[in-house]
Parts: structure tokens; sequence; C-alpha cells
């Protein structure tokens, strides 16, 4: 199946037509200044689509004794487990099967932006072997609304919108007026408050606290994971909220947030939406490609992200069992849409594209259509196609306004 070569060879003869051409609406390829600049820059790394190495994806409808899978009973039952726990095992580690008691108590409550946005804080507080953990959340829902809303959970990997912040409106991350006035709740947390982002902050995070301080093994959980578990609580305490329609839940997150947030709704089917913006390498990207940010210095650079085992194919994808279309199957038949950004090419927009097509077959399972064009879509196009979508934009890494617009047109037509 899914071959790189027509992938590369189309994306190539992109760049050829994009020199000789300033057609508008010509299928997105990389600048070839900024890809010069970024090789010189950044000569570790290949930024040159040529340079591309040859390779076959992991078949997502084949089972590990060889079968083909030829319906969604049999993906359900059979792949979509094994796949989770290749998963599991060879990139993002296995969650404790542990269930603490979480107690959440609200800490503050306001009406704020000219009353257009109730705004409250939480903190929850785990209990494990009479020993207890806690994490900060906030909670923002459109003051005027009585109906049961849909909820957005924002893995915010910069920082913690707390109420007190979210009162001065000027956070374009996380832009919540925009969002509630769309019909939206949300509900965020900082990751670094569950699992401190710092290659030595295991002891201070909730990975050490369930595992009574013990160290991790080859195949338990990084900080991706765990703060995915911890989007999970906050699933536990809103579903049970009259105000909140558990049925229409989204997750989100940008770059490490948007590995996570992909992650966190392969973990979790209550998670009706996924939405990866620029997550790269580890998150939407296809490894193999080794364009840009690689496992080997995304393990080097982070290694706590991901289950210890990761770090072993740095070099050697190829031999991953999996590969990170795969990641997106996990979620069929809910909806996920990918972003890229122009100038991330460290998150590798190409491979971010690959992904969501080379997810097809799985989604096609459901009776689906899917994104099946080889080429690049127009900057600034949404492509989609039933429950998949992609857009790339122009700009740098950054989760933005205009970003948020457009996932929540995506989500609102899903949800
Ligand atoms: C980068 C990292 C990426 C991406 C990004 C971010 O340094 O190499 O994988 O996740 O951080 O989270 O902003």
């Amino acid at each position: 199946m899914a071959l790189s070569r027509s992938f590369c060879l189309g994306i190539l003869l992109l760049a050829v037509s994009r020199i000789s051409s300033s057609w508008a609406e010509e299928p997105w390829s990389a600048d070839p200044e900024l890809v010069q600049k970024s090789s010189k820059s950044n000569a570790a790394f290949n930024y040159d689509e040529s340079k591309v190495p040859m390779f076959e994806l992991p078949n997502a409808l084949r089972l590990e004794n060889g079968q083909s899978v030829s319906d969604s009973k049999q993906w359900i039952d059979q792949r979509r487990p094994e796949l989770m726990n290749l998963f599991r095992e060879h990139v993002y580690g296995f969650r404790p099967d542990i269930h603490p008691k979480i107690e959440i108590a609200r800490t503050i409550q306001k009406s704020i932006i000219d009353d257009q946005v109730d705004a409250q804080e939480f903190s929850a507080t785990i209990h494990h072997q009479g020993k207890t953990f806690q994490f900060p959340f906030a909670y923002y829902r459109p003051a005027s609304a009585k109906e049961a809303l849909p909820l957005i959970v924002c893995i915010d990997n910069q920082d913690f919108l707390s109420v007190e912040v979210a009162q001065k409106n000027d956070r374009p991350f996380l832009p919540i007026v925009q969002i509630t006035k769309r019909g939206f709740a949300v509900v965020t947390f900082h990751t670094s408050n569950v699992d401190p982002d710092r290659a030595d902050g295991y002891a201070e995070g909730v990975r050490s606290f369930l595992a009574e301080g013990k160290p991790p093994t080859k195949n338990s959980w990084g900080s991706l994971s765990a703060w995915g578990w911890a989007a999970s609580r906050l699933v536990d305490h809103f579903e049970k909220d009259p105000q909140i329609d558990a049925n229409r839940i989204a997750v989100v997150g940008h770059s490490r947030g948007g590995k996570t947030a992909l992650w966190a709704a392969a973990e979790d089917d209550r998670f009706k939406v996924a939405y990866s913006n620029q997550s790269g390498c580890g998150g939407a990207a296809i490894s193999r490609r080794q364009y840009g940010e690689t496992v080997a210095r995304i393990t080097t650079s982070f290694p706590h992200w991901f289950s210890v085992n990761f770090a072993s194919f740095g070099g050697r994808e190829h031999e991953l069992p999996i590969d990170q279309h795969e990641l997106i199957d996990l979620i069929a038949p809910r909806s996920v849409f990918v972003c890229s950004a122009a100038q991330d090419l460290w998150a590798d927009p190409v491979g971010e594209y690959q992904s969501v097509v080379e997810a097809g077959p799985v989604f096609q399972l459901f009776g689906q259509s899917t994104i099946t064009e080889k080429t690049m879509p127009v900057l600034g196009k949404t492509r989609t196609a039933d429950r998949l979508g992609y857009r790339i934009r122009a700009g740098a890494h950054s989760l933005t306004p205009p970003d948020w617009l457009e996932f929540l047109d995506f989500a609102s037509a899903r949800l």
C-alpha cells in the first residue's frame, strides 16, 4: 500500500511548477528559499523533499497474523486493539491500570468580559495510597447559554489560562471569547501542572505519583500520555454535568499538545473530534519521512514525552511496527482535523498531510469518504472529506484565533 515514491514525486513536481509559475490556486509546496535557509541553519536535519528516504508504510488493515481486515467489526474487535498496544509499547507507553478517586472543587466563579463568559476555576485532587496530587483547571462557557453545550478540552502546553488571565482577554493561543461566542464551552489545564514538561521533572508529576515514586519502565507512559489522561479525567467530570452535551466533546492541542490530543482521542473514544495543530514528529507527521524533526532528535530533546522504547527507533524509523497515519486510524470513525503552517517545516507539513490521506482506508471501512488527493491543498484552503480535514496556512508555528475559527467550523459540522 502507501508508497512514498509516488507521494514524493507529486511533491517534487509541485516544487518545480512552483518555480515556473505563481498561479495562486496551485497546491502548496515548501518555499524553496525557506528550504534552503532551513537546510543551512539546521544542517543535521533534512528539509529537501528529494532526500526523503524510500519507505513502505505499515498496512493498518493487516492483522499481526497476516490476514486482512475486511470490515469495521474486525477492525474494532481485532486490529484496533493490536495497534493500540503497538503504539503503547513503542511510542506513548502504557498507562497504569489505576483508577484513583478524583475530587473536583471549585475555587473561583466569576462572570467576565462584559458578562459574556461564565468563568470558573477548579482544583482536581487525585487520591492514591493515602497521598494526594493536585492540578488546577479552568472552565469557560457563554454566560447566556441555557442549553447543554459541546465541550472543547484544550491541552495547553504553554500556560494555564486562569480566570485572572482570561479576564484580560489577550491570550490569542486560547481566545475564549471567540470560542464561547460560537456556542462551545471550554475546559483547559496546563500540561506542566499535571506532569512537568522537563526531562528531569518525573519526580514532581502524576506519573511518579501514581507509581509511588518508582522509575518508569521501558514501556510505561510518557508525559504526552499523562497529559491525555488528565484530559480524560476532566471528561469524567464534565460528562456528568447537565450543562454539557457528553456526546459532543472535542480535544484540541498545539504542537506537543497536538501530539497529545491525537493520542488522547486514541485512548478515549468520548473525544468525538481531535484537532492537531502543527503536531509534527510523534504527532501527525509520518516518522519514516525523517523530514525536519526526527525520532532520534525528539527522543533526545524530550525523552519524557514518550515511552523509553521509542528512542530505540531513532535512525531506524523503517523498523517501527506502526507509523503515524495509524494514530489517525485509531480515532476512526470519529473526526480528525490536522493543520500545518507553511513556515513550520520542522513539523513536516507534507508528512502531516500524508498521514491524513494514508489513514483513509480505515475510515472507508466505516462507509466514509476520505481525502485521497496526493497533492497538497492550496495554502489556506481547508480540504475535508466526511470526518477528516486538513489545512495548511501561511505563517509560523503557533495556534492563532483564525486557526481556532477554522477548527470551530470543522467541529460544528461534525459534533
Ligand atoms: C519543539 C519540538 C516539537 C514541537 C514543539 C512544541 O521544540 O521539537 O516536537 O512539539 O516543540 O511543542 O512547541
